[in-house]
């Protein structure tokens, strides 16, 4: 069977982190029969990330692509997605910060065509923020409120997210900030959209790129965002979870294992 979902994971120094995410990330989508591949898109990491990445890639479905030096999550993303072969689309953190477990319902959701977006949420019922210093908190939860206005999605800030291919194909998405997420939510070719919850735990091992240099990318991005908005004001429309479950589009008793597709 051919690939049906191609999950991008840019990586920068996540040696540590490498090893639990190929297996958390297989555990959650091999139950499902969901035909995989996991892109790890490395800027040549000084710690070895790649060199690792390339040995589990002989045990898991892993392709390593591997670029010459740190050139910036945005374009690593959408290096990956060029790269993909499914006609499902997704993007985590290496960091274990984003719950892989609700990867099946996501891609579910998404293949039903019910909705050609579904994005991973901290902020809607169900979801949170595990362990986040009250800095960060305030920064994310300003981040999304000065966006809200031009973005129909609650965590607009989420960098996890799946989404048919032809929301991105051939779309224009400018990779200045590190909010890939943002752009796709923003300027991406979809007419409804779901948000899943899921809890948010920070990274354990190694650095977060956040700082003030990330804080006036955004706010670039987001001047560059209004623009567009005011040019196209593109219609979307939400579908809750409950509206999916109505529909039996997808089983989703809390504590039942992602239904078979
Ligand atoms: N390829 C690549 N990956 C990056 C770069 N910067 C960050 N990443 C990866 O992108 C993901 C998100 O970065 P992270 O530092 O966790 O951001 P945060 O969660 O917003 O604090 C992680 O998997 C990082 O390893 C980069 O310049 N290039
Ligand atoms: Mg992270």
């Amino acid at each position: 069977m051919g690939v049906e979902f191609s999950l991008v994971v840019p990586t920068y120094k996540e040696r540590d982190n490498i090893d639990k995410l190929v297996s958390d990330t297989h555990k959650a989508l091999a139950p499902s029969g969901i035909s995989y591949e996991l892109i790890i898109v490395d800027d040549n990491s000084p710690d070895g990330t790649a060199e690792r990445a390339r040995e589990l890639a002989k045990d898991f479905p892993v392709v390593v692509h591997q670029r010459a030096g740190k050139l910036g999550l945005a374009t690593a993303v959408m290096e990956g997605w060029e790269k993909a072969r499914g006609s499902i689309l997704g993007v985590m953190d290496a960091d274990g910060s984003h719950d892989e477990r609700i990867l099946p319902y996501m891609v579910q959701f998404v293949k039903s065509e019910r909705v050609q977006l579904a994005v991973g949420s901290r902020y809607i019922p169900g979801g949170g923020i595990g362990n986040w210093p009250l800095k960060r908190e305030i920064i994310s939860r300003v981040a999304v409120m000065m966006a809200r206005p031009i973005c129909p999605v609650a965590d607009l800030t989420s960098g996890f997210f799946v989404c048919h291919r032809n929301v991105v194909e051939g779309v224009y998405l400018n990779p200045i900030g590190f909010k890939i997420g943002l752009e796709v939510m923003m300027r991406g070719r979809y007419q409804t959209f779901t948000e899943v919850p899921y809890t948010f735990h920070d990274r354990d091992k190694g650095q977060s790129k956040l700082g003030s240099k990330e804080v006036f990318a955004y706010l670039k991005q987001l001047g560059q965002l209004l623009g567009y908005w005011i040019a196209n004001r593109p219609k979307r429309r939400r579908v809750t979870m409950k509206e999916l479950e109505q529909e039996q589009v997808i089983a989703l008793s809390p504590d039942q294992e992602p239904a078979r597709i």
